[in-house]
């Protein structure tokens, strides 16, 4: 059963990754062929960079890409790489994901590549998005996201496909789905996410109204699950992680399985759809000129 959820977030990968694609000692597809043991310990890309400690074996991903770690589809296509690397690294049982980048964790999609885009372009982006949260909800690997920075968005889907958040204690910095206040709509598999995270009511409230929560409010309606002081952000998610991989892997990995498959399985036999939903919707006149009126508020924010 274990496998199942590898499997679920695996199936349906294209793209570069499948072009990566081999098999496995494992009889499992794994990517990079010329992956060579110290790669497969330390790998440095342009956007993303991950240390696994192997007498740990927990990584740390940092995302590394100024200004804000906007998930564009090059960041996705090499935040999933990394993932499919670590996956296949039995070696690796935990994962810490957090930003290098002062004051953000991730600003989520970015909308650049939502904004006068072909639809195909857009299509490849979405499809880039899906197997990004597929890949890390699915993770057999404990996920916790170490927020060190404001997290809206994308990057609160991001953080919330982890096991657990620890975000610092900074109420500048918040968190949230604020899509309805861009004038977009979370798609069905972000509102399952948050609901499996908060709750029907919270996530209904926080949806609706597209609410970013600061630090102390996150952790209230338990967006986040612990928060710290900023510069122990790291070294309290190392902590932590320590007790999740004290708990035997596979009956953490089966009662991961029994909790998140079925929203999984939902976006995977829909995922066709879902994407074509996004590319009408999302090059509507009416939703680009949303866009476009959202990124001026931006520039002028900074003005
Ligand atoms: N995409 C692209 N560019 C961005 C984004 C983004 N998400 N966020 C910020 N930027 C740009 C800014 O425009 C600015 O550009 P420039 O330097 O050229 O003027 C630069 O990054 C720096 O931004 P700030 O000055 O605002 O940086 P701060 O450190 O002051 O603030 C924040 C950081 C808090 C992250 C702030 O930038 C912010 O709030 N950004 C917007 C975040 C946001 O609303 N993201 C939503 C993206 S949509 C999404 O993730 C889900 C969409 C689901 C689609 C469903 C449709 C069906």
């Amino acid at each position: 059963m274990a496998n199942v959820l590898r499997n679920s977030a695996k199936f349906g990968f294209s793209g570069v990754l499948s072009q990566l694609s081999i098999h496995s000692r494992h009889g499992r597809e794994c990517v990079s062929p010329c992956f060579s043991l110290q790669q497969r310990n330390n790998s440095t890309s342009t956007k993303i960079k991950v240390d696994l400690d192997s007498s740990t074996g927990v990584a740390v991903l940092r995302m590394q890409s100024p200004p804000v770690n906007s998930l564009s589809l090059d960041f996705l296509t090499e935040f999933c790489i990394n993932l499919e690397k670590l996956e296949m690294d039995r070696s690796c049982r935990g994962l810490i994901i957090t930003s290098t980048l002062s004051k953000v964790f991730s600003a989520g999609l970015d909308i650049m590549e939502m904004y006068g885009k072909s639809p195909e372009r857009c299509g490849e982006f979405w499809k880039a998005v899906q197997e990004m949260w597929l890949k890390l909800y699915g993770s057999n690997m404990a996920t916790i996201a170490a927020v060190n920075g404001s997290s809206p968005a994308g990057g609160c889907l991001m953080s919330i496909g982890c096991d657990y958040r620890i975000m610092a204690d900074n109420p500048r910095y918040s968190i949230g789905l604020n899509e309805t206040q861009l004038g977009i709509v979370a798609p069905f598999w972000f509102k399952d996410t948050l609901v499996n995270t908060v709750g029907n009511r919270a996530a209904e409230l926080s949806l609706e109204l597209g609410l970013l929560y600061s630090a102390p409010d996150a952790l209230k309606i338990g967006l986040v699950d612990q928060l710290v002081p900023e510069d122990q952000v790291l070294s309290t998610a190392q902590d932590t992680m320590s007790k999740w991989l004290a708990v035997p892997d596979h009956a953490r990995q089966i009662t991961k399985s029994m909790m998140r498959k079925p929203t999984i399985d939902k976006l995977l036999s829909n995922r066709e759809a879902d994407i074509t939903n996004f590319v009408s919707f999302i090059t509507k006149d009416s939703i680009q000129k949303s866009l476009r009126m959202y990124l001026e508020m931006l520039k002028s924010r900074k003005a």
